[in-house]
């Protein structure tokens, strides 16, 4: 599947004045295999100042942070476990290392069926955003991934507590308010995936947590 381009979203945006609308923002994604809820998640990511277009700051933007760096990773538009080790090596994601906290941070669901290995935290992160179930990690579920680190990054120290989480999931679901007993629900889903520490949730487990 070839790579989206900016010439190919811009489509007719040229005569719009250079704004994106969300027809050709939809033609663009849509015919790269997201639904329309994907389509629409993606949109509403990029229109920073939500006023239904992308001008071409946002556009930018949006391509430069998060459609670029996944083509990095994804040909045809689908990553597989092995693709998706690149993510480690991407700016975004080392920043989620604080200091040799990554043991925490990381903390997973163990081994995987024949793999040795325990540390493998690639393999529980694409365990925990393939929310489709098929194995592989399309634009939308990378998306997903992105806006868990943002989320990360504002609201937890090496993990993340109950406070962080409410914070959290804020973040995830473009800002809308979430009250504290939601929040509640989510965190209590949370500590019963967790492995060991049953006070707070890693990394992993919020990007399973905040899709819920
Ligand atoms: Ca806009
Ligand atoms: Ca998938």
């Amino acid at each position: 599947m070839e790579n989206i381009t900016t010439a190919l979203v811009m489509g007719d945006a040229i005569t719009h004045g250079g704004l994106i609308s969300r027809e050709d923002f939809n033609k663009a994604f849509h015919m790269h295999g997201l639904t329309n809820v994907e389509v629409m998640e993606a949109f509403s990511m990029a229109d920073i100042n939500r006023d239904g277009m992308l001008n071409k700051p946002e556009w930018d933007g949006f391509f430069r942070f998060f459609v670029a760096p996944f083509q990095t990773i994804a040909k045809n538009w689908r990553a597989d476990k092995q693709q998706m080790n690149m993510v480690t090596t991407q700016t975004w994601f080392k920043q989620l290392y604080l200091d040799g906290m990554a043991d925490k941070t990381f903390e997973g669901f163990g081994p995987h069926e024949g793999e040795a290995n325990t540390e493998d935290i690639v393999g529980d992160l694409v365990t925990a955003m393939d929310r489709d179930l098929d194995g592989v990690i399309n634009f939308s579920e990378y998306l997903l991934l992105r806006r868990a680190a943002n989320a990360w990054e504002s609201c937890a120290q090496d993990t993340m507590n109950r406070a962080g989480l409410k914070c959290g999931l804020s973040f995830v679901v473009n800002h809308r308010q979430v009250d504290q007993s939601e929040a509640d629900v989510a965190f209590r889903v949370g500590l019963t995936l967790m492995p060991h520490n049953k006070w707070s949730i890693s990394f992993p487990i919020f990007l399973i947590v905040s899709d819920l």
